[in-house]
């Protein structure tokens, strides 16, 4: 359980809440077919207790919400931005190159090129403007790499994550017992 969590963040948030008063991590994703590949990262947001909106910006087909969405990032509370996107996707680079904040990218995989396509669009970033890029499709990893660097400057979210590592732990230990039963 995460319930140590709780008085830190008290305004509850529902899976299927995408809007919060006061996000501090922003799940963007280049169209809404990248949805099934992002819920993830929403719910293990949720169940961290991290506030987080999550929304449709495209670098491609809405360039100048993407630009707003990161200029106004940080003096919206934003803390961490993950940003999934398939193909050419060029999303998580164009959000770094105009916002200090830290940017991860899932790379989302297409019909076609098994997804390295978009790994080798998000890893590929000049010096200067880096990206953070989980395997591709895993949106869950991208939300436990934000809740981290959350940690950095609140403990607490240190505390719930190695809560979640010694679960994992123990989880993966009740089968290596079971198998040698
Ligand atoms: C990318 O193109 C999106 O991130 C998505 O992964 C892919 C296909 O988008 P749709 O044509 O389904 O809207 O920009």
């Amino acid at each position: 359980s995460t319930s140590s969590l709780s008085p830190l963040k008290p305004t509850p948030q529902s899976a299927l809440d995408f809007k919060h008063p006061h996000p501090l991590v922003g799940i963007i994703m280049g169209s809404d077919s990248d949805l099934p590949v992002m819920l993830p990262a929403a719910q293990i947001l949720k169940k961290f207790n991290v506030p987080f909106e999550l929304t449709i910006v495209s670098a491609h087909r809405t360039p100048d919400r993407m630009r707003e969405y990161s200029r106004s990032a940080p003096s919206r509370g934003l803390r961490a931005i993950i940003a999934g996107a398939g193909g050419a996707a060029h999303l998580p680079g164009m959000v770094a190159a105009q916002t200090p904040l830290p940017v991860i990218g899932v790379p989302v995989k297409g019909s076609v090129l098994d997804g390295v396509d978009s790994l080798h669009s998000i890893v590929q970033m000049p010096r200067g403007v880096p990206v953070a890029s989980v395997a591709i499709n895993n949106s869950t990893n991208a939300a436990l790499l934000a809740i981290r660097i959350l940690g950095a400057a609140d403990p607490r979210y240190l505390g719930v994550m190695q809560q979640y590592m010694d679960e994992m732990e123990a989880e993966v230990m009740g089968k290596v017992e079971k198998l040698s039963e």
